[in-house]
């Protein structure tokens, strides 16, 4: 007789896994080990259900990378045990999360479904328990011996999405999440309907392959009409930066005036890795089509296609504490690692 399927529950924390305290009114994180009595449906699944906790649950917006270290050590440490994990993360910085994971996890063969929900699972409207039932059931997903995801990914409200390729889009909306540049892998409805030809397709021979640190050395910045000279120069000159994600206008483009390409060039002649990601929510950047971004690519900066901002950071991060040279590492920025971009 096969076993049954074997799937980690991770609690990070996160709204899912709070439930009010009637007579205060408050939010507070439940101990994880009731799990199986407040969500009783979960033994009508068919699989072996284990669950973690961080010994302290925080708030997403606490996230950090020594965090989602100690995130990926618990994954590495059980990978041979489970066939699949899935993480229930706050749904403020799960874009962040799950776009490092499928960067720090290298020839994934199981999956790792990250979830949450917008209200606690203990509320009468809440949608944290068909989250955190659907994850389940598509980590379990299984064909031939092996899992049928086998890539980073986040499930939310009806829809599973790759991980790398989502952002969050509403606050307050149960259809909290979105992947503006690639279609979801999977809807539930009467029947999850797996759309296969959009999954990650891994070498299965490879090993997998854990980086645990991440670079900090690194910022954001957004293009806006009015920026100033003394405001790029100073993001530029920050000490010790390694990197940096330009959010630009459109398909890519920036001012063309004299200081603002003389700033860009002098910072990448430098050393400095410049990315440029657009900050549309959809579409993706194309350097060279306008004259507004002709500068740009003239000057090395890396084009991060497609790629959302989210992504665009964790793999700057990821990258940076790897050792390449600078035309490698534009190489390997502009090609899809993991599936977030479109090459
Ligand atoms: N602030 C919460 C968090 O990200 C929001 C949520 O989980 N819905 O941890």
């Amino acid at each position: 007789m096969q076993s049954k399927t074997k799937i980690l529950l991770i609690y990070t924390g996160g709204t899912i896994g709070m439930s009010k305290d009637f007579e205060t009114g408050a939010l507070v994180a439940f101990n994880f080990s009731q799990l199986l009595q407040h969500v009783p449906e979960l033994k009508l699944l068919d699989c072996q259900i284990e669950t973690v906790s961080f010994e302290t649950p925080i708030d997403s917006s606490n996230m950090n990378p020594e965090i989602l270290g100690t995130l990926a050590s618990i994954i590495q440490d059980n990978y041979t045990k489970f066939d699949g994990f899935v993480v229930l993360h706050g749904s403020d910085t799960m874009a962040y999360t799950a776009s490092a994971l499928s960067f720090m996890f290298e020839n994934l063969s199981k999956p790792v479904i990250l979830t949450g929900s917008q209200l606690p699972i203990g509320d009468l409207r809440t949608d944290a328990k068909e989250n955190l039932i659907t994850a389940i059931q598509v980590a379990s997903l299984r064909e031939n011996g092996r899992s049928v995801i086998q890539e980073v990914c986040l499930y939310f409200e009806y829809k599973l999405y790759r991980g790398n390729r989502t952002t969050k889009v509403n606050a307050e909306h149960f259809q909290a999440f979105n992947s503006p540049n690639y279609p979801s892998l999977v809807e539930s409805g009467v029947h999850l309907k797996t759309n296969r030809s959009l999954l990650l397709k891994v070498d299965s021979q490879e090993k997998l392959k854990v980086q645990f640190t991440l670079n900090t050395n690194v910022a954001i910045l957004k293009l806006f009409p009015g920026i100033s000279e003394v405001v790029l120069a100073a993001m530029l000159s920050i000490k010790g930066l390694k990197g940096i994600v330009l959010e630009t206008y459109g398909s890519g483009n920036a001012p063309t005036e004299e200081w603002f390409l003389t700033l860009i060039e002098n910072a990448i002649k430098n050393g400095l890795h410049v990315i440029n990601v657009t900050q549309c929510p959809a579409g993706s950047v194309m350097m060279g089509q306008y004259e507004t971004s002709t500068g740009l690519k003239n000057s090395g900066v890396i084009s991060g296609k497609d790629i959302t901002t989210e992504a665009a950071i964790t793999k700057l991060m990821y990258l940076l504490e790897q050792d390449h040279d600078d035309a490698d590492f534009k190489v390997l920025f502009e090609k899809s690692l993991r599936g977030e971009l479109t090459d």
